[in-house]
């Protein structure tokens, strides 16, 4: 059973011992940020701060930090079970037979009940701020050079103005003033999509402090057409409830602990930024759409919940992560060869991809890397790396291996050029520039290879299977291990 709401959740981590409650006083304006940067890097636990300087909200911030919080944030015992039940979705093909067709038809049910419903009122609107004050929130500043206080874990819901299509994405927002923030959707992103096709408003909500499967949809990369708040009732096995906005022709969570609405104006941009992302570096200061708040609406007892980004890794990591299995079944789709891939966190994800696939034609591994370029936010990877199906690419020492032992440089790099992210301040020009592939897989005769590929050493299985069966005969200190994968 998912968690109802941010505070269910809230009590299962107390419950497990994974919260820690903090009461002395902090400032949100850098000092949260550097606790809650060494509890992250040590493996430490969710943090409620109580007393937070300038508001009255406690402040949540950690609640993904770690695998195993992640895991139970989704009911999971690891995250390759988000991509299986994702899988199970994408494999259904026409029922045959009485069992198969029930099955199928549950699958069908499951689906039908992940769409969001609307209830007639919430506890998000349990309390009205009147008139919105941004300045009751407990918005940290996170960086020393940041450009002011920003709101790091929301969900933003926007409309596509054409299509009538729901949107929620993970934008961060800076305040500007306790009514004005900007938006920093970025230029490959949904919402700017929708963006640039609005008429003179736009109207924009958000909400903050969700149970922590809507939290995370909200970063997830699904498809323009595909509301998140689908997949978030599909991962929850339950619908969310959706409430009536206040001020603007939107439907917002209903058990969300903090509710801001407000609009854009036609063409009103402003300069946001810098601020410490998740690149390790600031980025600097660009123009972004202008938030004009016209409603807070809250819980009673409202949580504020934070997140922070900066050299990796960070609680984001997990985030992450959970997108990266969750997407597997989803590449397989189009790319059936791929066995499995790795995006590193310390490439920022989008920076880096390893791949590993069942080869079967020449150059096959450049048709995955062109692949890769051309699928959605993978689209903007620098780097492709592809392996041999029985390479594991999450082993950096084994792809490092293979990458070094097979790679002819004048033969085995393909360098592209094409969208990069928004973010990344390598290349020359923002937004566009090189990608290298890197071909690790074994070369075939028929790509030209003719010296005859060598095999990969390995131990015959009896004598492997002697070994372990006589290891304590032999009365050696060590524990014999034989976990190696046949090639
Ligand atoms: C903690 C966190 C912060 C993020 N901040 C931003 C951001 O400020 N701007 C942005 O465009 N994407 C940001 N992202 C990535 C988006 O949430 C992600 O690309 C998502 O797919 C966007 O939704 P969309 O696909 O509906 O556009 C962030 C992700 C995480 C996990
Ligand atoms: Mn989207």
């Amino acid at each position: 059973m998912a968690f109802t709401d941010l505070r269910d959740w809230l009590d299962h981590l107390r419950r497990e011992g994974e919260l820690h409650e903090v009461t002395a006083r902090v400032d949100p304006h850098l000092e949260i940020t550097e606790i809650t940067d060494r509890v992250t890097k040590s493996g430490g636990p969710a943090l409620l701060f109580r007393d937070v300087k300038g508001s009255s909200l406690p402040l949540l911030i950690n609640q993904f930090g770690t695998e195993r919080r992640t895991c139970m944030a989704f009911g999971v015992g690891s995250l390759d079970e988000l991509g299986a039940r994702i899988q199970g979705v994408l494999e259904m093909t026409p029922p045959e037979g009485i069992g198969e067709k029930i099955r199928a038809l549950g699958k069908l049910k499951s689906l039908a009940d992940s769409r969001p419903k609307t209830v007639r009122s919430g506890p998000c609107q349990e309390v009205v701020l009147d008139p919105p004050d941004l300045d009751a929130l407990p918005i940290m500043t996170c960086w020393p050079k940041d450009g002011g206080p920003f709101i790091t874990l929301p969900a933003v819901i926007t409309k596509d103005p054409r299509s009538g299509m729901r949107n929620v994405g993970m934008y961060r927002i800076q305040k500007f003033s306790p009514d004005t923030t900007a938006m920093h959707w970025q230029i490959h992103k949904d919402a700017a999509a929708d963006w640039r096709g609005m008429g003179d408003r736009m109207d924009v909500a958000v909400a903050l402090g969700l149970d922590p499967i809507t939290a995370y949809t909200a970063s997830a990369p699904l498809p323009k057409h595909i509301d998140e708040l689908m997949l978030a009732g599909f991962l929850r096995g339950e619908p969310v409830e959706l409430v009536r906005a206040r001020t603007v022709d939107l439907e917002v969570p209903a058990r969300a602990e903090i509710i801001i609405e407000g609009y854009i104006a036609k063409g009103e941009l402003a300069d946001e930024g810098p601020f410490g992302d998740h690149t390790g570096y600031y980025t600097p200061v660009e123009p972004f759409p202008v938030l004009h708040v016209t409603a807070i609406t809250m819980r009673r007892d409202a949580i504020y919940p934070s997140i922070i980004v900066g050299v990796p890794p960070q609680e984001d990591v997990w985030l992450g992560k959970a997108t990266e299995r969750m997407f597997l079944p989803a590449i397989r789709m189009t790319m059936p060869e791929v066995v499995d891939y790795d995006l590193p966190f310390q490439g920022a994800f989008h920076n880096l991809a390893i791949v590993s696939i069942r080869k079967a034609f020449p150059g096959h591994a450049r048709k995955v890397m062109h692949a890769i370029w051309g699928t959605g936010l993978l689209s903007l990877t620098k780097g492709v790396v592809v392996v041999d199906d029985w390479v594991d690419v999450h082993d950096y020492g084994q792809v490092m291996w293979q990458a070094g032992a097979n790679v002819d440089p004048a033969r085995d790099v393909v360098l592209a050029d094409g969208p990069l992210d928004h973010l990344d301040h390598a290349p020359t020009r923002q937004f566009i520039g090189g990608k290298i592939g890197i071909d690790a897989t074994a070369k075939w005769e028929s790509e030209g290879y003719d010296r005859g590929w060598p095999s990969v050493i390995e131990m015959s299985p009896e004598i492997r299977a002697q070994v372990t069966a006589r290891w304590a005969e032999y009365g050696i200190p060590v524990t014999s291990t034989d976990d190696r994968k046949a090639r």
